[in-house]
């Protein structure tokens, strides 16, 4: 086993992976901006270097995080999520400084993270796929056309090198096809530097449903089940459900065998991510494969009991996986909410700055993933994200009332967060039954938002009103 990990991370993943390195007695190195440097993490490190004077570029430069490692005497580097975690030359680049990358192979990365060349694979090994094309580069728009409408309206236009929503377009009928595609192409090209556009068949309102896979280095496969993450916004998950409250047994079983094939199909070790859409019919399609792990972990964790960030750097280091598929079962209902520092009535625009009071939630069946506290100060350079509530419950209703209870319980001031928007959710009738699908957040965004801005200038200006009208002035 390792005795020292570099974290290239920040944040609550930066924390929780401090706390899984604690729990098997590693020490841990934290690297951070200097707009970083009161954070969690770097309190919590067995070691703390600061990475760069700038917010972003010491988390994006490679070469340093590799001689900071060195530096430090860490044997491996936990990537966490985002920044560099599925940048495949980063984890080569990791491997060949003779460290170890705690996460799948770089060949492995780069393979997934071309949509194209994954669906290619897995539609090859059989998994099922959502009827479609391969990149149009040199096709006519005549033909393209002909393609869609051999597919059947709507189709959607998706860029191989794509990710988290982008690059991706709707066409619902031939008339916006051309210049959709155009558009498609010029996106993919500025964003990915790469414009292959495929299209697919689009899948109406389906359910995002994706499966836990671990794999150890030794061809060992299993699933830890699923998460239904159907509920986002603009691309950004906001719940995450373990398991999905929307499929069956019998669904769960064979989406499951399904999974682990995909997995194997890539030779995949440590812990990733199959995403499936399920459609109104329950048929569903592989859309990718996530190479790292995710923001919504923790879910899985809470109903199987197993340690996935352990396990991530216990499967780094060399070990077997002493987890057999039929010891996997789930326990209950996980949620998780993801609780930003965000103004849900103002387009959910950010909202840095001094978090003045801060009461987490607590009591039984309630865990919270956070990296912040009282008089920390929000940097306005990275993503929203300030505290993961995860709540259990022995059947999916009594999980929706822990986590009613445990967001009327949390308590944050000083910054605008979602906890209002959040609290709406769980009231909302179609949630507490567990109908939803991808569309849910856009049909009900009136319906949701939070009824007064909580803005602090606007606070002020009811205190001074309040005190003008006491004092007579
Ligand atoms: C789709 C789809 C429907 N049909 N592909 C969105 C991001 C990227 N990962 C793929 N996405 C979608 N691909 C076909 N053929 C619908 C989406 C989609 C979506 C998927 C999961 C969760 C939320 C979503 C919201 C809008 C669109």
């Amino acid at each position: 086993m390792f005795s020292k990990i570099l974290i290239a991370n920040r944040g609550e993943i930066a924390v929780r992976i401090i706390r899984a390195c604690n729990d098997l007695n590693i020490q841990s190195v934290a690297i951070y901006s200097r707009a970083d440097r009161e954070g969690l993490a770097v309190k919590m490190a067995s070691e703390a270097h600061e990475i760069s004077e700038d917010p972003l570029s010491g988390y994006l430069d490679a070469d340093k995080i590799i001689e900071m490692a060195k530096f430090t005497g860490a044997e491996a580097i936990h990537p966490g999520y985002g920044f560099l975690s599925e940048n495949a030359d980063f984890a080569r680049k990791v491997t060949e400084a003779g460290l170890v990358w705690i996460g799948p192979s770089s060949e492995v990365i780069a393979k997934m993270g071309d949509k194209n060349a994954a669906r290619e694979l897995m539609r090859k090994n059989g998994i099922p796929i959502v009827p479609g094309t391969e990149p149009l580069n040199k096709e006519s728009m005549h033909t393209i056309k002909l393609y869609a409408q051999k597919m059947g309206y709507p189709v959607i236009l998706k860029a191989s090198s794509g990710g988290g929503g982008r690059g991706i377009r709707v066409i619902w009928n031939e008339s916006e096809l051309e210049d959709g595609f155009n558009a498609c192409k010029r996106e993919a090209k500025a964003f990915f530097k790469n414009d292959d556009v495929f299209m697919e068949k689009y899948i109406e309102n389906p359910k995002h449903i994706e499966f836990q896979i671990l794999a150890d280095n030794y061809g060992n496969t299993i699933h830890l089940l699923e998460r239904d993450c159907s509920i986002q916004r603009r691309h950004q998950k906001l719940v995450e459900i373990a398991p999905s409250p929307s499929i069956n047994k019998d669904l769960r079983r064979q989406m499951g065998v399904v999974a682990v094939a995909a997995a194997k199909a890539v030779g995949y070790s440590n812990a990733g991510t199959i995403e499936f859409l399920v459609d109104e019919d329950n048929r569903f399609y592989f859309m990718e494969m996530n190479t790292r792990i995710q923001v919504e972990h923790g879910v899985t964790e809470e109903i199987t009991g197993y340690d996935l960030i352990g396990r991530q750097i216990r499967i780094a280091s060399g070990e077997i996986l002493d987890i057999a598929q039929s010891d996997v079962v789930g326990v209950g209902y996980a949620i998780e909410v993801r609780i930003n520092a965000e103004d849900a009535c103002n387009d959910f625009v950010p909202s840095p700055g001094k978090i003045t009071a801060y009461y987490p939630a607590l009591g039984p069946f309630v865990r919270v993933d956070s990296c912040v506290y009282k008089d920390f100060v929000i940097p306005p350079y990275y993503d929203s994200m300030v505290a993961k509530l995860i709540v259990r419950g022995s059947s999916y209703a009594l999980a929706v009332r822990k986590l009613r209870r445990a967001l009327h319980e949390f308590d944050i001031r000083g910054v605008h967060t979602t906890l209002p928007f959040l609290r709406n959710i769980c009231d909302d009738r179609a949630f507490r039954r567990g109908y939803f699908d991808t569309s849910y957040i856009e049909k009900k965004l009136p319906e949701l938002m939070p009824e007064i801005s909580h803005d602090p200038s606007d606070l002020v200006a009811a205190i001074v009103v309040a005190l003008a009208a006491r004092t007579g002035m």
